[in-house]
């Protein structure tokens, strides 16, 4: 393979329902990995498309009272029409039911039978409509799959098979010998422990009496092909195996299946026996991601849970959402789906960090440099380190991509924006500008070069508003490849546009659908936690003026009761010096009031007063959750005046 070439696939999709956000998922992860691997200056093709045949699509059609193909003709479109508007930019889309696809899986078919790889045999055993598959009886119990839980039915008939078994140890010793053939690793470790299991030969035809759409087996017309024996060979009909077969080795040489978790067998043990057999080389790497999950559960059409990507999209736009689903999922891994962990994304690393950083700057050139692009004038440590962070950031990315980090190139990327947000409040220059306008010119030139870094770096997450934001900080010109980007390619004098904020923030969203009725006192302690977590990673960056803003005092103690009707909560009457409030505080169930008399604590003193059953409650008092389930009071470790502001 030529070394720059890349070459990804996307599952092809079932057309019996309508796209939802897995499948968006795995498409976004698709198009952002080819835009990552053009940064790095490779020729890419994307593949994506509609797995049109098979008894769930047929009965789909059914139940809509219209033939098959004029179900798959309509709802392909749904498909199609979508990844434009998330902004994926496949360079094919394939359906199974086009000519130039089913002439290639009926060669497919006629050269295996010819070759005797397949032959025909009765088959008797548990076969499940839901999931399309035959299955033995170690796979089943109380008449469901265990895999899948689907139901399934005992059935006798004539069929076609593949001599899949006589594949396993050439396909055992090539996953041993090619550690990253399927990753992550542990997916490797499974297909080895199915491989272990023993292999027995695959059923690849279905009787017309029984489902009829699919692809007519071309040495008997009483029967369809296996809808999965047709899919799987999209991923080299497409690129011309037959008809185009420089165009085949070329791109198949470098050829990467981005796919979920649920379809790992069907891949990597089914596909690659059929290819061994077919005499064509193996996929360079077969990649299975985790599940997007709702309520513990996969989100899928299926289970019902659905959250229709295009909702999400027209309410935060395309590029929050693809910044939410690559930046919270580890590939792999499986991750939970939220509009409030979208909303906090969208609130901590891109309004706050990258926006916040934005509109300061630009706010700043704008007022004082006339819109337009300092002079850097020499640069100084201070900045020589920003450089490097930056430069390192381009190093870095080809092999956070070959080891499918891509939570971690953004998270590195967001990491130089967290320290240019720093370095302009170190370097002051709103300040610096009064007395000394080069020192200026060069923190605002330094700051906006570092954010022309970070939108080429992120700009296959978020396209087009990393396309706002060149042209927000007067870079020109479109994103090239990697090797074009080099410290200090911004012009000085170059104006920088003025437009309406990049990224909004927003309010968090009214409770879960799904989240279920609130449990008085042990839900808003869980959140409390999870939220803590979050802003560990990714800590919502305040000035010190703002900080300061919260007034924080040491207070005595000198009364506490229990809280008639509530066993959560204490009134507390606090002494700061002359001053007394009264505080109404949730640690009940962790202090008897008597031991809190004359005790010391800490109290938020300027809160906004809140009514707390139904008594007025003027501040916080601070606490701290303790690994063993308990609460500590937050309180000076030395006595001090009662009333004393905490610095
Ligand atoms: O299986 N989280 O099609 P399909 C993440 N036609 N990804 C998810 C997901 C979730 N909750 N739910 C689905 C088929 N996916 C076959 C494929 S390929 C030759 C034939 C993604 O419409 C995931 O990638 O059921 C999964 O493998 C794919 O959608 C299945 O889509």
């Amino acid at each position: 393979m030529a070394t720059g070439d890349f070459y990804i696939t996307t599952p092809i999709y079932y057309v019996n329902d309508k796209p939802h956000i897995g499948h968006a998922y795995c498409t976004i992860l698709a198009d952002a990995m080819t835009r990552y691997h053009a940064l790095l200056g490779h020729e890419t093709f994307f593949l994506t498309g509609t797995d049109e045949h098979g008894q769930k699509v047929q009965e789909a059609a059914q139940q809509r009272g219209i033939s098959p193909q004029q179900h798959v003709d309509e709802m392909h479109v749904a498909f199609k029409a979508l990844w434009p508007e998330l902004q994926i930019r496949n360079d094919d889309f394939v359906r199974t039911t086009q000519q130039r696809h089913v002439d290639v899986v009926r060669h497919f078919l006629q050269q295996l039978y010819d070759a005797g790889e397949i032959y025909a045999d009765d088959y008797e055993g548990w076969y499940s409509v839901k999931d399309e598959v035959f299955l033995t009886d170690k796979e089943v119990a109380d008449g469901k799959s265990i895999q899948t839980g689907a139901e399934v039915t005992r059935i006798t008939e004539r069929n076609y098979f593949f001599r899949m078994s006589k594949y396993a140890d050439q396909l055992r010793a090539h996953i041993e010998d090619n550690p990253t053939f399927i990753q992550p690793e542990h997916r490797a470790n499974e297909v080895l422990g199915f491989l272990d299991k023993g292999l027995g030969d695959l059923c690849i035809s279905r009787p017309k009496a029984r489902l009829s759409w699919g692809i007519e087996l071309p040495f008997d017309d009483d029967y369809v092909t296996y809808v999965w024996f047709d899919a799987l060979i999209n991923y080299i009909s497409a690129i011309g195996v037959l008809s185009e077969p420089a165009h085949f080795r070329r791109w198949w040489a470098a050829s990467h299946h981005l796919i979920g978790k649920d379809i790992l067998t069907t891949h990597s043990v089914y596909w690659t026996t059929m290819l061994l057999a077919l005499g064509i080389p193996l996929p360079r790497h077969i990649i299975a991601t985790g599940w997007w999950l709702q309520d513990k559960q996969k989100m899928s059409k299926r289970s019902g849970k659905a959250i229709s990507p295009l909702g999400m999209k027209d309410v935060y736009g395309t590029d929050v959402l693809r910044y939410f689903l690559l930046r919270d999922m580890v590939i792999g891994l499986d991750s939970n789906f939220s509009e409030e962990a979208l909303v906090r994304r969208n609130n901590a690393d891109l309004a706050n960090d990258l926006g916040n950083l934005a509109r300061r700057v630009g706010g700043l050139v704008h007022k004082w440099f006339e819109g337009r692009v300092p002079d850097p004038g020499p640069p100084t440590e201070a900045e020589a380190e920003i450089v490097a962070l930056a430069e390192g950031l381009v190093a870095s990315l080809p092999g956070w991509l070959r080891e499918l980090k891509v939570h971690t190139a953004i998270e590195e990327t967001m990491q130089l924006v967290r320290r240019l947000n720093k370095y302009i409040t170190e370097t002051e220059p709103y300040r610096t500008v009064k007395t000394d306008i080069q020192a200026a010119g060069r923190s605002l030139y330094t700051a906006l070069e570092g954010l022309r870094f970070a939108a080429w770096l992120l700009s296959p997450v978020m396209p087009s508003k990393c396309d706002a934001l060149l042209q927000a900080i007067g870079a020109s010109g479109t994103i090239g490849t990697l090797s074009d980007l080099s410290w200090g390619g911004l012009t000085p004098g170059a104006p920088l546009e003025k437009g309406a904020a990049l990224f909004p923030r927003r309010d968090a969203p009214k409770a879960e659908p799904d989240s279920g009725p609130p449990e008085a006192d042990s839900k808003p302690k869980k959140k409390a936690k999870t939220s803590k977590k979050v802003a560990l990673e990714t800590p919502e960056v305040i000035e010190f003026a703002e900080f300061m803003r919260v007034d924080l005092r040491v207070a005595t103690v000198i009364e506490a009761v229990a809280v008639e009707g509530s066993d959560r909560l204490l009134r507390l009457q606090l002494d700061l010096g002359g001053v007394q409030r009264q505080v109404v505080a949730g640690i009940a169930k962790h202090f008897a009031p008597a031991d809190l008399i004359a005790q010391q604590v800490t109290v938020a003193f300027n809160l906004a007063p809140r009514k707390i059953f139904g008594l007025e409650s003027q501040g916080m008092v601070l606490a701290v959750d303790t690994p063993g389930g308990d609460l500590a009071l937050l309180r000076p470790t030395a006595p001090v005046a009662p009333g004393t502001r905490v610095s």
